[in-house]
């Protein structure tokens, strides 16, 4: 049985990546909603049909798990992906990376940056907040950082400029961990770390489902996957223009077959 994964478009093969790096013997089942990304600007209603949507047809495969890699969707509608997952366990991002941040703060200041919705949607504050009390999270929406990851502009100046914008608030309150909570940052992450400094830790959500993962399968204690590692299945409901560049981009090698959904 594969590891079903989903996103809002292609930003969640960053968690696609880090669970093939950490399990390369799983075979992953990824659907990314191309035709409706993004995600992260539209209403609860419309995210929430959209997640019960994704996760019905990743059902199809009868995957062993499913992880909600879309930060947004795991905000605002983990509820809905467990309640369609009838039983399968269900991992999202979100909890996944407040747990990490959690355990790694020295100091109790905690930054989460994402999409607006996410960030207007409070949900990490409240999941790091129910671990611990005493952590206060500061948080702040960085829109523009999902196109600059497509685009490429990682290192460029211009990503800099909008990074030292976004970056500069929450350097003033001190923290010493930054919680990546959308899908697209881990592409971001080597320039964010620069301009926080040293001293904050980044926490990369896509890492943190991926070691959740790992766990999880112990505690389930299926048989391993025997034979060797396969490319994902890679299934989308829409294919982009610049779908083979992206790819390439965020997973870091050649496409394989792609497979067009309806949903
Ligand atoms: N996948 C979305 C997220 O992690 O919040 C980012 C892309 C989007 O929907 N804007």
């Amino acid at each position: 049985q594969p590891i079903g994964i989903f996103d809002s478009g292609i930003g969640g093969l960053t968690v696609a990546k880090a669970v093939r790096n950490l399990l390369p013997h799983e075979r992953i089942i990824y659907f990314g909603d191309t035709a409706r990304v993004p995600y992260g600007s539209k209403s609860q209603v419309a995210i929430r049909k959209y997640a019960q949507d994704d996760a019905r047809l990743l059902m199809r495969y009868q995957p062993k798990l499913i992880i909600a890699a879309c930060n947004t969707v795991s905000a605002l509608a983990l509820d809905v992906v467990r309640t369609t997952g009838s039983g399968i366990p269900v991992l999202g991002v979100l909890d996944a990376g407040a747990g990490l941040a959690s355990r790694k703060t020295r100091n109790g200041r905690v930054g989460v940056i994402g999409t607006r919705a996410t960030i207007s949607s409070n949900a990490y504050s409240l999941a790091i907040e129910r671990i611990n009390a005493e952590i206060t999270v500061f948080s702040r929406a960085c829109p523009l950082f999902v196109p600059l990851a497509e685009e490429g502009f990682a290192s460029h100046a211009s990503a800099r400029l909008i990074a030292e914008e976004y970056l500069a608030p929450l350097q003033k309150e001190g923290i010493d961990t930054l919680v990546l909570g959308c899908t697209h940052y881990p592409l971001l992450k080597q320039l964010i770390g620069e301009i926080m400094g040293d001293e904050v830790i980044i926490i990369d959500s896509a890492d943190a489902v991926a070691l959740q993962t790992e766990a999880l399968l112990q505690e389930m204690d299926l048989e391993a996957p025997a034979g060797d590692a396969t490319a994902p299945h890679i299934i989308v409901s829409d294919l982009p223009q610049k779908f083979q560049a992206l790819y390439t981009l965020f997973m870091g090698d050649g496409i394989p077959d792609v497979e067009v959904a309806e949903i």
